[in-house]
């Protein structure tokens, strides 16, 4: 139950000030990482993470996020509210210093958890300083107060506007496109992540709005289950271990008076499903650990540890027998380790990996106890996930052979290149590009479009296979992906090395069509599953062959558009559409080399798109939608997003 602060304790002057925001209008980048859309939606994060910690404190059961037909975005809690009294230093309201002052945003308290001190905490003054217009809006003390500020300085001052019982905050701001490339809000996007956010608190309802529909659409997200649920939804789409329909869950907790360095918290949720990839989620104070970090060491040690001690004293690793990896015992495993600690430490090369050396300890304690507890009052359960892991080990040792007996012919290294590759003449791979296209022709045309000096052209037969559905060692003996891999030269698996790739650019280039979307999807699934590193070091692109060409009237030589969006706006230039005509280009095929070299392969001219893993859940999803089973839902899945080209974060 909320406790009600006392109103000393908001602490207005433990608020450190320290600047004005004149440097994020300066360098948004350095705050929000970049303008792209992957920094429009940030501005949304900081708003909503504010407001997540007014929940973690206990003071917060709701988060309504609306985006308004203009682009504007609403969000409104009812945590305790921003604080309204006096600033004792800066003789303006604390409201007003929260919201004009860089790192003003910070909270006090240490017994929370708070998410916005992390890795986003740069404050909603951020928000402010990058917005054209924001109105915020606070319950609290017995008033309802209201103030307005335009690019991050003060327009109306605060004012009491009513009065009630109620607390909260209320948000809503106006992207400022003099400084976003786009201002466009994605709904599926902004849907993952409070999914997410309401996945990690348990019991917290958060509403999604779109208003930018002629029906609003209106989503729930409120899980009682917590990452529980969580972990169900991961394995929607798959099929569990006999008896095994309920995810395991662990949780442990230091107690009050441990020393706030110490302190923490440790929930888990387990369930192994029947396929073969290993999805494990680190999350630190509800920030997703991409990298990792000591929780998830903590936590792998724990399971491979635990595992392997209780097949040996139930007698089902006979002594005779090895243990099992970590990577078998993990296999099919689908977890969300959840930790939250008063001062979280990210470090690593995106801030997204978990420092504080003592989660490492403390997550291994805590679930050795909960998964020892759970294999001795589960035993079936147990011995299924033991078959598992040891069918898993099998299929390690298969895939090594496998691996051996292709070194031996010579298959995997660079030696002997796939014979289809058309390589470049360069040997730096720093210069050099190789496009992955479908089939021959449009293989012969991009053969024929290259710069033959610096771009290598890989032809794909026919669709690769879906590796999210098969073994290892499977995936790996289909003839394509060897040629992918020998191409590419840095391996997979224990014997992967970036440093070996042959070509820092590897651009998917398909044609715009549904089948060419599948295979695109196909083609990320696999460097998702078996090169991950080259995505995480920007080496993964996809090209964007124009979808039109619009031609005036009687011109030999008309304009390429790459999107739907792009030929409204060219055709609003003519009144009248007999003065046009209009070519849509179906697959790469049409395109004359001269064609391809000019609208998708010219590095002067050409538009490409960086893959990036910018969303865990995403990737989870389109890999289970599409990969997964269900036929329907992929194909609604490809029809929805085969036009779109900014499709891209898999
Ligand atoms: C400063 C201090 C306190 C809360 C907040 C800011 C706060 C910020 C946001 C942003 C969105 N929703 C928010 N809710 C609260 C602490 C207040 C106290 O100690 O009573």
């Amino acid at each position: 139950m909320p406790k009600k602060a006392k109103k000393e304790e908001y602490g207005a002057s433990s608020i450190k000030v320290l600047e004005g925001l004149e440097p994020v209008r300066k360098r948004p980048g350095m705050y929000i990482g970049s303008t792209s859309s992957t920094g429009l939606h940030h501005l949304v994060w900081e708003v909503v993470d504010n407001s997540v910690d007014e929940a973690l404190a206990g003071y917060c059961t709701k988060i309504k996020v609306t985006v308004h037909p203009n682009n504007s975005v609403t969000v409104e809690d009812n945590g305790r509210g921003i604080p309204v009294a006096m600033h004792p230093t800066e003789h303006i309201p604390t409201l007003e210093v929260v919201l004009t002052v860089l790192h003003a945003g910070g909270k006090f308290d240490n017994n929370a958890y708070k998410v916005s001190g992390g890795l986003h905490g740069v404050g909603v003054s951020v928000v402010n300083a990058l917005s054209k217009r924001l109105v915020v809006t606070v319950k609290r003390d017995g008033g309802i107060y209201t103030m307005e500020f335009v690019r991050g300085k003060t327009t109306k001052k605060m004012k009491k506007i009513g009065t009630t019982k109620q607390t909260g905050t209320t948000v809503t701001f106006w992207p400022d496109d003099m400084i976003f490339e786009t201002t466009v809000f994605d709904y599926d996007t902004l849907h993952d992540r409070l999914q997410e956010t309401a996945f990690l608190n348990k019991g917290l309802k958060i509403t999604l709005t779109d208003e930018r529909e002629l029906k609003p659409r209106v989503t729930e997200f409120c899980y009682q289950g917590g990452i529980v649920d969580f972990v169900k939804y991961l394995n929607r789409e798959k099929q569990y271990l006999p008896g095994c329909s309920k995810p395991i869950y662990i949780k442990g907790e230091m107690d009050k008076d441990t020393p706030v360095d110490r302190k923490g918290e440790v929930e888990a949720a387990l369930q192994w499903n029947t396929g073969y990839s290993e999805n494990v989620m680190g999350f630190a104070n509800d920030i997703y650990t991409d990298e990792g970090g000591t929780h998830i060491e903590g936590f792998r040690s724990a399971l491979t540890k635990v595992t392997n001690d209780y097949a040996r004293s139930h007698n089902l690793l006979k002594e005779k027998d090895s243990n099992l990896t970590g990577d078998d015992i993990r296999e099919g495993l689908c977890a969300v380790l959840s930790v939250k600690l008063p001062d979280p430490q990210f470090e690593g090369q995106t801030k997204a990996k978990l420092g504080n050396s003592y989660m490492r300890t403390l997550t291994n304690r805590f679930v050795s106890q909960g998964l020892s507890d759970y294999f001795e009052e589960h035993p079936n359960q147990a011995r299924e996930i033991f078959k598992k892991a040891q069918q898993a080990a099998r299929g390690r040792l298969a895939a090594q052979k496998a691996r051996q007996a292709t070194r031996r012919k010579g298959l995997l290294e660079s030696a002997s290149l796939p014979g289809k590759l058309a390589d470049c003449s360069v040997r730096e791979p720093e210069m050099t590009e190789l496009f992955l296209v479908e089939g021959d022709s449009a293989g012969g045309s991009a053969k024929m479009a290259r710069d033959r000096s610096i771009q290598a052209v890989l032809p794909l037969r026919g669709k690769i296979l879906n590796v999210e559905r098969v073994q290892a060692h499977r995936a790996l003996s289909s003839e394509t992906i060897q040629s992918l891999i020998t191409a590419i030269g840095t391996s997979v698996g224990d014997e992967f090395d970036i440093n070996k790739a042959r070509y820092h650019k590897i651009v998917i280039m398909t044609d715009a069509d549904v089948d060419g979307a599948h295979i695109r999807i196909l083609l990320l699934t696999f460097f998702f599953r078996f090169m991950k590193p080259m995505i995480d070091a920007g080496y993964i692109y996809v090209a964007q062959p124009p979808l039109y060409q619009l031609k005036p009237k009687g011109k030999k030589r008309g304009k390429y558009l790459y999107t739907d969006e792009e030929l409204a706006m060219e055709a609003k230039k003519y009144d009248d559409p007999s003065k046009y005509s209009v070519q849509r280009y179906k697959g790469l095929g049409e395109m004359d080399p001269e064609q391809l070299w000019t609208t998708t392969m010219d590095p002067k001219n050409r538009i490409m798109l960086k893959v990036t893993i910018s969303d865990a859940m995403a990737a989870e999803r389109a890999v289970q939608d599409l990969m997964g089973t269900q036929v329907s839902k992929r194909r609604d899945f490809i029809q929805t997003h085969a036009k779109d080209v900014r499709f891209l974060d898999i």
